[in-house]
């Protein structure tokens, strides 16, 4: 796609590898190349791939050790989130903001949805948001078929990238669509019996909003594995822990059953939410699965 929006279909040529990863897709959404233009028709040759500012990768679920690229270069990342219809679960969240913290890519969460809320579920997402807003994470209140709030999105999403992720069936398209009127992209509702997206999009694509900038919308993700990390480094990238973990007795405290942690002081004081710390648990003891 060029910058104004026009899109040229490119065919790769020859192989591109990226450093120390092997990947199922070596040109990702947001890549930014150099391409020769083909002769009478549109299309053209991609030839050179340029360094990306950054990128996020998806582990493959199989034991081979390939990942796919979601997107490179993005400004900043949305995580569309439901309190029903679908239910989107708290760990689901926290995973997923463990993994945007890793690549340092700013991500704010969004709440749609909010016109078939009761007076409980709206209260349930006024929790969170307290939640997350207090570590520091943007969090917009939409409803997209109601247009509620959506100037406020508007106005982050102007002249930037922005990935939009999400479990399937909480409005990522639907927003799109709002957006750009043109794009009519296919959406699909939540089935009633399973109360979960139908995974109508199938591969990240980009677009144009007309309002200045670029939006990447994604497939919804079911679980979310987190990226190869240490199980040492977890804790540094749910921001409010590693902010505290700095008065633990030990260096190295994983803050699970060490003696003078301040995590878990924190975490019985309410200083740090009961949920969030549950869900690093829940993150560590995956990991050590993964060394049995
Ligand atoms: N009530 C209500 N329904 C919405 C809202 N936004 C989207 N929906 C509906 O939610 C359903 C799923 O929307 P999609 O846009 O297809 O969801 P998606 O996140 O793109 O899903 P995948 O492509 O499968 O990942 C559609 O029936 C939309 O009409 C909203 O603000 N309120
Ligand atoms: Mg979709
Ligand atoms: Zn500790």
């Amino acid at each position: 796609m060029r910058p104004d929006g026009t899109v040229i279909e490119c065919t790769i040529k020859g192989k591109f590898r990226v450093k120390g990863i092997r990947t199922t897709n070596p040109v990702a959404v947001g890549d930014r190349v150099m391409f020769i233009s083909g002769e009478r028709e549109q299309g053209g040759v991609i030839t050179e791939l340029l360094d990306r500012t950054n990128y996020i990768i998806r582990k493959s679920t199989n034991l081979s050790k390939e990942s796919q690229i979601i997107a490179a270069n993005v400004d900043q990342v949305f995580l569309m989130v439901t309190i029903k219809l679908p239910e989107t679960p708290v760990e689901f969240i926290d995973r997923f903001l463990v993994t945007t913290e890793a690549y340092r890519i700013k991500t704010s969460i969004v709440f749609n949805k909010i016109d078939i809320y009761s007076k409980e579920e709206l209260a349930r997402m006024e929790d969170l948001i307290e939640i997350y807003s207090k570590i520091g994470y943007e969090c917009f209140r939409i409803s997209v078929i109601n247009g509620t709030n959506i100037s406020h999105l508007k106005d982050a999403l102007k002249n930037k990238i922005s990935l939009v992720s999400g479990n399937s069936g909480v409005g990522k398209t639907t927003l799109l669509n709002i957006l750009n009127p043109s794009l009519n992209l296919k959406t699909e509702e939540v089935s009633e019996y399973h109360q979960q997206g139908k995974h109508i999009t199938t591969f990240p694509e980009m677009h144009p909003v007309p309002f200045g900038g670029f939006i990447i919308d994604t497939p919804g993700i079911r679980g979310f594995g987190v990226i190869d990390m240490d199980r040492s480094e977890i804790y540094h990238f749910f921001p409010e822990i590693f902010r505290i973990s700095k008065d633990c007795r030990f260096h190295n405290c994983l803050h699970l059953e060490e003696p003078g942690c301040a995590v878990r002081t924190a975490v019985e004081a309410g200083e740090i939410n009961y949920l969030r710390y549950r869900s690093y648990i829940n993150i560590i003891a995956d990991e050590n699965r993964k060394y049995r």
